[in-house]
């Protein structure tokens, strides 16, 4: 199938694995970049070389291009900006926030600047620095959220801007891949469906969680400071929704979050840790590789779409 980003970015499948603080790391993104989507390694909160040698690991198991999101609430954004243009990085998106002041430097090196985005607005402002395309990305996601669904936002986003547009948000088969093409879009981001793939690195407990998840086992917290995030529900949700609507600061709350992903990718805590993941959960029910979701997701869509292109 080809799609406005599949010639874009030069890859054979429209699928973008998300680049999930802690899970998309080396293994994972390359195993998407060689199952022929494109497989990102999340900058996430790390040191500026960490992520140079996650960059490196990912090329000696692959020489399809990989490439990097930079999560821009993170203390270590400008080096991270950095770093991607050092290590010629072909292909970088954003997220957390407002890329503007790092569009320069990165076009100038001729980086594909994918911002994600949770609004119009910012889809516009993007546009006008000079991005490739843009991920609009509803609030049916996991981690850090906006405010409107997939399928408002998506379509509302493909009529204000004239770049291509990745849907994310929700969609975890192929019924949904062929649902966002319908609403406009030129590919999808996925993060869910692949944290429970076989080359994910996270714990076994958060894949047994993730895979036990129901419909309605995610629940939001940080929405009173304006950082929402959406996780699996557990103990520590619950006390942090319970102190939430207490009134409780936000440093009493970020008490309960600090290095609580970490505990439950590394670590495997999936009572007190933060479990990433989004409302498309109660759909991943199997262990696959990456290659099997992206072929088996292709297949379901053609089924669907039939031998369209869109480009
Ligand atoms: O960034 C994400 N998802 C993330 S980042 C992350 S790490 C983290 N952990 C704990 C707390 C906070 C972050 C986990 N998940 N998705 C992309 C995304 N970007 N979703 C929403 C946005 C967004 C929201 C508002 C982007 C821009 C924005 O406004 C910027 C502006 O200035 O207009």
């Amino acid at each position: 199938m080809k799609t406005k980003i599949t010639e874009l970015l030069n890859i054979e499948y429209p699928i973008i694995q998300g680049g999930m603080a802690w899970v998309a790391e080396h293994h994972l993104a390359a195993a998407v970049s060689k199952a022929g989507g494109l497989g990102l390694i999340g900058g996430a909160n790390a040191p500026a070389e960490v992520v140079r040698d996650e960059i490196k690991k990912a090329r000696e198991i692959t020489d399809k291009p990989i490439g990097v999101n930079v999560m821009l609430m993170s203390p270590h954004a400008d080096e991270v900006a950095q770093v991607v243009v050092e290590e010629k990085i072909p292909i970088v998106t954003t997220g957390a926030g407002d890329p503007s002041k790092y569009m320069d430097l990165w076009k100038g090196a001729d980086i594909k600047v994918i911002p994600v985005v949770a609004s119009v607005a910012l889809a516009k402002r993007m546009e006008k620095y000079g991005a490739s395309a843009v991920v609009a990305e509803g609030m049916e996601s996991g981690g850090h959220i906006g405010e409107l669904t997939t399928m408002t936002l998506v379509p509302q986003v493909v009529d204000a801007v004239e770049i291509p547009v990745i849907a994310a948000g929700g969609i975890g088969d192929g019924r949904g891949f062929a649902a966002a093409m319908m609403l406009g879009a030129s590919a999808v981001q996925m993060g869910t469906r692949f944290v429970a793939a076989d080359e994910s690195i996270v714990h076994e407990n958060y894949k047994e969680k993730l895979i036990k998840a129901r419909d309605i086992d995610s629940d939001v917290t940080g929405r009173s400071h304006g950082h929402p995030v959406r996780s699996l529900k557990n103990k520590m949700t619950r006390e942090y929704v319970k102190l939430e609507a207490g009134g409780a600061s936000f440093e009493e709350l970020e008490y309960l979050t600090l290095g609580a992903l970490r505990k439950a990718v590394v670590d495997g805590d999936v009572v007190n840790g933060t479990v990433m993941a989004g409302q498309i959960a109660g759909l991943v029910k199997k262990r696959q590789s990456c290659e099997e979701i992206i072929l088996e997701i292709m297949k379901e869509a053609k089924e669907l779409l039939g031998n369209k292109d869109f480009i």
